[in-house]
C-alpha cells in the first residue's frame, strides 16, 4: 500500500443532478488530497480516447454520446491506496451489483447513467491524469497527512 493518484470524474448527469458536492465530500472525509480539479465540457472525440480500451462495445457509441453531453467534473485524488479505494467507493459497474453506502449504490440505478468514474488501475490512472490534466496536477503539502497516514 502506498501513496497513489487516482483520476476521478463526475459524470454529466452527476452534474446535472447536483451530485457534485455530495461526492467531493466523500473522497475528503475519506481522508484522500485534491491534487486536481476542473469542470469542462469535452467533444466525443476526446471521449472516444478516454474510453478507447471500450471501443466496438455495443454501448460505447452511446457513452460516448452522453460524456460528451454536458460537462464533467474532472479531479485527481491521491492517498494510499487510492486507486482501489476509489473504486470501492464508486461502486460495481452494474448497479444491481452496486451496494449502498457506496456512490453509485446510493445515487445511481442505470449502468448507462452511473454518474462517476474512477480508474481501474494505477496504469490507467497515470494515463488518465495525463490525458484529462495535461497542464499537470497542483503540487502542495497536506499539513494533515501525519494524521490520516501512521
Ligand atoms: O470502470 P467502470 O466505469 O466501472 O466500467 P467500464 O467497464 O470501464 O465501463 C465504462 C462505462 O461504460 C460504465 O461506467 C458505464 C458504461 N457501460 C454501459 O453503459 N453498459 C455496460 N454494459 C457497461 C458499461
Ligand atoms: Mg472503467
Amino acid at each position: 500500500s502506498k501513496q497513489e493518484r487516482s483520476f476521478i470524474m463526475i459524470k454529466p448527469d452527476g452534474v446535472q443532478r447536483g451530485l457534485v458536492g455530495e461526492i467531493i465530500a466523500r473522497f475528503e472525509k475519506r481522508g484522500f488530497k485534491l491534487v486536481a480539479l476542473k469542470m469542462i465540457h469535452e467533444s466525443p472525440e476526446f471521449l472516444e480516447k478516454h474510453y478507447a480500451d471500450l471501443k466496438g462495445k455495443p454501448f460505447f457509441p452511446g457513452l460516448v454520446k452522453y460524456m460528451s453531453a454536458g460537462p464533467v467534473v474532472a479531479m485527481v485524488w491521491e492517498g494510499r491506496d487510492a486507486v482501489k479505494t476509489g473504486r470501492v467507493m464508486l461502486g460495481a459497474t452494474k448497479p444491481l451489483e452496486s451496494a449502498p453506502g457506496t456512490i453509485r449504490g446510493d445515487y445511481a440505478i442505470d449502468v448507462g447513467r452511473n454518474i462517476c468514474h474512477g480508474s481501474d488501475s494505477v496504469e490507467s490512472a497515470e494515463k488518465e491524469i495525463k490525458l484529462w490534466f495535461p497542464e499537470g496536477i497542483i503540487q502542495y503539502t497536506s499539513v494533515v497527512e501525519s494524521q490520516v497516514f501512521e
